[in-house]
Formats: structure tokens, C-alpha cells, sequence
């Protein structure tokens, strides 16, 4: 019972004179407390992992070391941070001391220091030299750039560069995409609030049933995990009638296009064949495999820091999935991306089987096993249902 975790308030309140009163209090807590380790399973797709939960400073200090750890290529490292940070964000109350963890599975040495440093002091040394360091700052800074990965960042880094004037004083080259990201760097890193996204899905659900009478568009990410606002819009796009969804994406950008309603875009083809078997785990980043189109929209704007000039540009990714794969497409579109990460690992350390945004497939018995909603995918995992709200690890 979560209300009977959180008993600190009990303890500073009480006053003296009640022993008895205190020692069955005593024993609630370490029969409440004791099972927590036992209880967190082990993978975050087994875990229910609503948006709001209460350890929000102990999150967001380790999120910031697994960022940092990201960004200069410590993938390892990187992971036990966030697996930390998720194992926190399933607990059902407050953490108030370091000892209630418990045996917690996924959250090392490391991860425990920062946890007790911020639990004692407010905050952690450590994630504070981290936000001031002028590298941090600077990965930051350029990897909110629309197409700029690690990589890029780290290279202009190393080369001298500090801020966005330096990429165009500097004449750096830039692909397309970065130009684009650059020119609309303010917009972009404005949070699409949920309202604008719905517009964003209306607009596309409009224009498709033009060419495609039938065909769907479902909102998925974060906003389909109950997150108010987010970095960009994510739809998918599928037919109930298997094919009918061919061709769908170009003439459907072509038409955004003619009406003035893209800012840019680039498409590629989906390059995911069935009968190629399954790919490797962590090959190739699966969710590539799609007909798929990156975009960024002129969405008029309603008001906020686009309102005088009238609109206000917002990243939108288009997926068109055939309807046999929409399932698995929408169950990999959903997130959170450690959700996914975990989902995968459960498939393939548990179950033997290889997930991805397009099927699943079962290595002992050598088959596709389908499913016609994400509720068959759970099952054929043989996992409880974990439902869009609670996926937020
Ligand atoms: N995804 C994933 N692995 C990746 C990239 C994406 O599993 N390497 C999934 C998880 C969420 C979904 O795709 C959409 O990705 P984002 O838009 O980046 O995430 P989001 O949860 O929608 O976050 P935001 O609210 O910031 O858009
Ligand atoms: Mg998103």
C-alpha cells in the first residue's frame, strides 16, 4: 500500500510517551518497506511507469549524468544511469532515505551516491559541475539543432564551436536538415503543447481521407503516453485493407506542400521486407524501416510565442504502416524510448524472440507470431498488459 510507505511524516510527528503506538508503527514500515526490491521487477516493460511520480530530483540528476555520459559516447554508462532513473520513477512514493531501495535491481553503485548526495544535500556536486561544464552546455545546445546527433555535435565541439552564430559565422557545412533545424532552432525547442499536436492530426487526418478515403491517423509518442507537451508530433498512418496504404505518404506531403503547410521535409521508402527474416537485435535502428517522412509544419499558430507572426514551426514525423504491422508499429511509436530499449531486451533475453516496430518473431519455433492490437503482443510475450499511460519509464 503506497500510503503506508511514506511514513515519515509519522515519524518526525511523533511525540514521546507512545511506545507502543510506535513500535506497531515500526513494524508497518518494515513489512511495507522490505518487499520493494522483491516487488520492482526487473524490466521496466514488466513495471507500470506512470507520467507523474514523486522522485522527480532524484530522476532528473541521474538523467542529466546519462545524458552527460551520452554525449561523450558512454553508451554503458549512459543505460545504468536511465535504468536508475526508471527503477525511481515506478517507485509508488517519495524515497526519503537510501536504505528503503532495498536490493533494487538496476541501480548501481553510482546511481546510489547521486541518490543519497541529492536525498541529503538538496543536490548532487557531481550534476552540477556536469550542468556548468562548458562542453555539456555546448552538446546540448547544438544536439537541439533539428539533424545534429553526438557525433556532429562532438566534432564541432572539438573544432572550436561554441554557439549557434559561430555554425553561421563559420560557414560550417550543413546538410539541409540542419539548416532548417538551425533557421527554426527557437520554434523547435518551444514545446508542441497537446492542442497543437490535435490540430497537427486533424489537419493530416483531413488531407489524407482526400486520397484515401478509410485510412487512419493515430497520434502516438509521448502524447499517447498522457505527456501534456512534447518535442514533436508523431502519426501514424495506416489502411484497414492491407496495401491500400501504397503511395499514400508522397501524395499526401505533395498536397501538405502545395498548400503551403510544410516548411520541410524529406521521405524515405520503407525498406522492411518480411520474408528478409528477422534482423539481428540492435543491427540498425528498426524504427528506420518505415515509409516515413521527417517533417517540419507551419502550423498557425493559437497563441503563445509564434502568435504575432501567425504561425509557428513544429517537428512532425509521418509513418505509414501496413495494417498487419500497425500493432507493432504503434507499440514501437508509443515509447518511452526505455520502455522500447526494455521491451526488446525481455523479448530476446526471456523469450528468445526478436521485437521491432514490425513483427515479432520467435527464434525457437522460427515463425512471425501476429497480432491484431498491442494487447496480442503483450500475450504472445507472455507479459501483463502495460497500458499507454503507464509505459513512461
Ligand atoms: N523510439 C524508440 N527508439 C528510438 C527512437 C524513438 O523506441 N531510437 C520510439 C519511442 C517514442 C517514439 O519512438 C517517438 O520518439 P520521440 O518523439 O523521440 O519520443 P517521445 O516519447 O514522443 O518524446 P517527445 O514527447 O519529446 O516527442
Ligand atoms: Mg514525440
Amino acid at each position: 500500500d503506497p500510503a503506508l510507505l511514506d511514513i515519515s511524516w509519522f515519524t518526525e510527528s511523533m511525540g514521546a510517551g507512545r511506545p507502543v503506538e510506535i513500535e506497531a508503527r515500526h513494524r508497518l514500515r518494515v513489512t511495507a518497506l522490505a518487499p520493494l526490491g522483491q516487488q520492482m521487477a526487473p524490466y521496466a516493460c514488466q513495471r507500470r511507469t506512470p507520467l507523474l511520480h514523486s522522485n522527480q530530483p532524484l530522476t532528473e540528476a541521474l538523467e542529466t549524468l546519462a545524458e552527460e555520459a551520452g554525449f561523450s559516447g558512454s553508451e554503458g554508462r549512459s543505460l545504468a544511469f536511465t535504468r536508475a532513473a526508471s527503477v525511481l520513477k515506478a517507485l509508488p512514493g517519495r524515497l526519503s532515505a537510501l536504505e528503503e531501495l532495498g536490493p533494487l535491481p538496476g541501480i548501481g553503485e553510482h546511481s546510489r551516491r547521486v541518490i543519497q548526495d541529492v536525498l541529503e544535500d538538496g543536490v548532487s556536486v557531481e550534476v552540477e559541475r556536469v550542468k556548468l561544464s562548458e562542453r555539456y552546455r555546448t552538446m546540448k545546445l547544438f544536439t537541439k539543432i533539428f539533424g545534429v546527433g553526438v557525433r556532429t555535435a562532438s566534432r564541432w565541439y572539438q573544432e572550436g564551436l561554441r554557439t549557434l552564430l559561430d555554425l553561421q559565422e563559420r560557414n560550417t557545412k550543413l546538410t539541409r536538415q540542419q539548416q532548417a533545424g538551425l533557421r527554426h532552432y527557437d520554434d523547435l525547442n518551444t514545446p508542441v503543447e497537446r492542442g497543437e499536436a490535435e490540430s497537427v492530426g486533424r489537419t493530416v487526418q483531413e488531407a489524407v481521407q482526400r486520397f484515401l478515403p478509410g485510412a487512419s491517423v493515430t497520434l502516438a509518442g509521448g502524447f499517447r503516453r498522457g505527456k501534456p507537451r512534447g518535442h514533436d508530433v508523431d502519426l501514424l498512418l495506416t489502411h484497414p485493407e492491407a496495401g491500400r496504404e501504397a503511395g499514400l505518404l508522397s501524395r499526401l506531403v505533395s498536397w501538405l506542400d502545395s498548400q503551403g503547410l510544410i516548411l520541410y521535409q524529406h521521405s524515405q521508402e520503407n525498406s522492411f521486407a518480411l520474408c528478409e527474416g528477422p534482423e539481428p537485435p540492435g543491427s540498425r535502428d528498426v524504427l528506420d524501416r518505415f515509409e516515413r517522412c521527417f517533417s517540419i509544419f507551419r502550423l498557425e499558430a493559437q497563441g503563445g510565442p509564434g502568435a504575432a507572426r501567425g504561425w509557428k514551426a513544429v517537428r512532425v514525423d509521418l509513418v505509414v504502416a501496413p495494417v498487419s504491422q500497425f500493432p507493432f508499429a504503434l507499440l514501437g511509436w508509443t515509447g518511452s524510448r526505455h520502455f522500447e530499449r526494455e521491451l526488446r531486451r525481455f523479448a530476446s533475453h526471456e523469450r528468445k524472440m526478436v521485437l521491432n516496430s514490425h513483427a515479432l518473431y520467435d527464434t525457437m519455433r522460427k515463425r512471425f507470431l501476429p497480432a491484431a492490437s498491442e494487447e496480442e503482443i503483450f500475450q504472445h510475450l507472455g507479459l501483463e498488459y502495460v497500458p499507454p499511460g503507464q509505459r513512461n519509464a
